[in-house]
């Protein structure tokens, strides 16, 4: 399969669960500007929303969205999937939270808003992550096993850590943990992102 992909993009996340599951594939740099790839071809026909991720199986059958795309890779790989009754569900609910409300929030920090806009846009990010910091059990959001889902929401905080969005105390404990991981680094780095330092988060002060 072939993931087309920019640098530190919603699309980190199907990258950081391909190396979770151990599966094989292609990655192609799109300039998300020109929407032109790193082998010169026209992305829009490639894609023709024009974004990140599209994932291509082998068969050649793409497949575009984020909740698709980490669905899809969790049934590949159960081990990325939560176990139990009403599983899948379970995070097709989480995985379209992640991107119909905490992504969306995200929006006002790259369409050059004023910062009024920004101000509330950090609000935004701040009300729903506290709504996901309820579902929060022991490591990860389903609990000791990591899915795609952690992949998706630690790419969040990625952002929210670069646009100075403050973060409560165990989410931020929560991000370093997630970071540790080993094949998240591996794609950070294949990203060329630095991992993120401990305390290089603001967190939100307790009122
Ligand atoms: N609806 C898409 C949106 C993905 C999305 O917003 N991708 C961003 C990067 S995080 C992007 O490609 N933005 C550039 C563009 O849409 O032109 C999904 O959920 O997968």
């Amino acid at each position: 399969m072939k993931l087309y992909y920019s640098p530190g993009a919603c699309s980190l996340a199907s990258r950081i669960s391909i190396y979770e599951a151990g599966l094989s594939a292609e990655f192609v740099r799109v300039d998300l500007a020109s929407k032109i790839t790193e082998r010169g071809e026209d992305y829009m026909a490639v894609n023709p929303a024009g974004s990140v991720p599209l994932l291509v199986l082998d068969d050649g059958q793409p497949v575009s969205e984020n909740v698709a795309i980490l669905t899809l890779l969790a049934g590949m790989a159960p081990q990325l999937a939560p176990s139990g009754p009403f599983s899948q569900i379970r995070l097709i609910q989480i995985l379209s939270f992640l991107s119909t409300e905490l992504h969306i929030a995200f929006k006002p920090f790259w369409h050059s808003a004023s910062e009024s806009d920004k101000a509330a846009a950090s609000a935004a990010v701040v009300r729903r992550l506290t709504l996901i910091e309820n579902d929060l059990r022991e490591l990860y959001l389903f609990g000791p096993r990591f899915t795609t889902a952690d992949a998706y929401l630690f790419v969040m905080l990625r952002w929210a850590r670069e646009f100075a969005v403050p973060i409560s105390a165990e989410m931020k404990a929560y991000f370093e943990r997630v970071a540790e991981r080993p094949a998240v680094r591996a794609a950070l780095a294949e990203e060329g992102l630095p991992v993120p330092l401990p305390d290089a988060m603001p967190e939100m002060v307790a009122t």
